[in-house]
């Protein structure tokens, strides 16, 4: 599948810029990262809980040229993209704003942007306003410095993408995880630089915070983790707080013959963070936290709260109604994720089935993220013979499923998802999935 991708991104560099391009003395690069699933822990990570996400086959591939310049002659980048029509230009200074024209756009300049500002300490006061609307002081996140505070960089750039777009599959973290591994290239960062722990852990936090600033979404960490961090055939648990994480293999040994596959069900309907319920979500888990430091002041985050708390903030604070039932979706989510991670660990497929369903029955309920063609995605899997557990994947209100089933009854799961969904007017897309490799340089050779 990636090699489709990367001669797509080739095609594609060279019928919008030619041969001679404005960097065409600086070699070709080539970076891909892939989408991602979220077996469980959803909505957990932007109060630093935790998550069970795996890397999909489907990845962004990043082709073209770039080199590191000085600031005094700058030039401009070029970037395009099988997903757009147009070429978007800009430059990487201090004067580049987000565009609202091209909105994809903004996920690459962002972090090329965010990048130049970390790497170059280039204007302290610019770095210093992206860090303190993270809470974060400057020495807190750091690649290695590579630029010197008179450069910057110019690249010029195809994409191509088949992770499904507004789908819930992590298109935006691909995107710019791919754009963070080809400028880390072009920074002639070698291998333990960009693939030590730390170092794909900075990337996470440094393609976190453009999509965050630059993009205006208020996303947690776990789909720039996941897709930078992945290692083929592992889940991932992932502590949002620490940012420590362990790999989950499916099943106690690669011998175990019955082991599960994952379904992942587009249901069509499509999804944009920025401008959902998403951002209303996250005030609210804020408003939460804050009505339960007050019965247990070492409560920072609603990590840190138990149901013993939030029974204790209902009976003398009177938390109640729609911050209630966030708080108990998030509390109760952190615990299915830990468990969910042991049972796959162990094999026990039956108990990782039974916490996705009630992972589902929770953000259904009492986090309000899903939708009717969820919902009836995700019932029709239920009942299905051979489905272990069904869930919505990812930030809601439209997006995939994803579903845990035995090996032998995925093809007639997927025929069955398929018929039936059709029933109710609409056309559903389903996949075999396993666990993938994150993000890598592309060898050109
Ligand atoms: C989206 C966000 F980008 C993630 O950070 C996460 O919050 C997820 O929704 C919900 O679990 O993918």
């Amino acid at each position: 599948m990636l090699r489709e991708q990367i001669k797509q991104a080739k095609d594609l560099f060279r019928s919008s810029y030619g041969d001679r391009n404005a960097t065409s003395d600086s070699p070709l690069y080539c970076a891909s990262a892939p989408g991602r699933v979220n077996f469980i822990g959803e909505h957990t990570d932007y109060t630093g809980g935790f998550v069970l996400p795996l890397a999909i086959a489907h990845a962004t591939v990043c082709y073209g040229t770039g080199a590191v310049v000085s600031k005094s002659a700058p030039r401009r980048c070029r970037i395009v993209s099988t997903n757009a029509t147009d070429v978007v230009e800009f430059e990487v200074s201090n004067d580049l704003a987000p565009s609202t024209l091209n909105r994809w756009a903004n996920y690459v300049m962002g972090v090329g942007e965010y990048l130049r500002l970390r790497v170059s300490h280039a204007s302290t006061a610019r770095l210093n306003y992206f860090l303190d609307t993270q809470n974060r002081k400057p020495s807190a996140i750091q690649y290695l410095p590579s630029l010197g505070p008179d450069e910057t960089f110019v690249f010029e750039v195809a994409f191509s993408s088949n992770v499904p777009i507004g789908s819930g599959l992590s298109s935006s973290a691909s995107l710019e995880t791919a754009t963070a591994i080809f400028l880390e290239q072009v920074m002639k960062l070698n291998e333990s630089q960009m693939y030590g722990k730390e170092q794909k852990i900075n990337r996470a936090k440094l393609c976190q915070r453009a999509e965050n600033t630059f993009c205006g979404v208020p996303c947690g960490i776990m789909d720039q983790f996941i897709s930078g961090a992945a290692r083929g055939g592992k889940l991932l648990l992932i502590d949002c707080r620490s940012l420590d994480y362990k790999e989950i293999p499916l099943g106690s040994s690669d011998e175990q013959e019955d082991k599960p596959v994952l379904v992942v069900t587009d249901s069509k309907v499509k999804h944009c963070l920025g401008d959902s319920e998403y951002p209303v979500r996250v005030q609210q888990c804020k408003d939460a936290t804050a009505i339960l430091s007050k019965v247990n002041d070492c409560i920072k985050s609603l990590r840190d709260a138990t149901i013993v708390d939030i029974e204790a903030a209902k009976k003398k604070l009177g938390l109640e109604g729609t911050i209630l039932k966030r708080a108990l979706h998030v509390v109760s989510e952190n615990k299915r994720t830990v468990d969910a991670a042991a049972a796959l660990e162990s094999g026990d497929w039956k108990a990782a089935g039974k916490l996705m369903n009630e992972s589902h029955s929770s953000m259904k309920e009492d986090y309000e993220v899903s939708c009717k063609e969820i919902d009836t995605l995700v019932a029709l899997a239920q009942s299905f013979d051979g489905v272990y557990g069904s869930r919505m994947t990812g930030g809601g209100f439209g997006g995939c499923t994803v579903t845990l089933v035995k090996k032998e009854a995925a093809n007639g799961l997927i025929g069955y998802l398929k018929e039936e969904y059709k029933k109710t007017g609409q056309e559903c897309e389903c996949f075999v999935t396993s666990p993938s490799q994150g993000g890598v340089v592309v060898d050109l050779d």
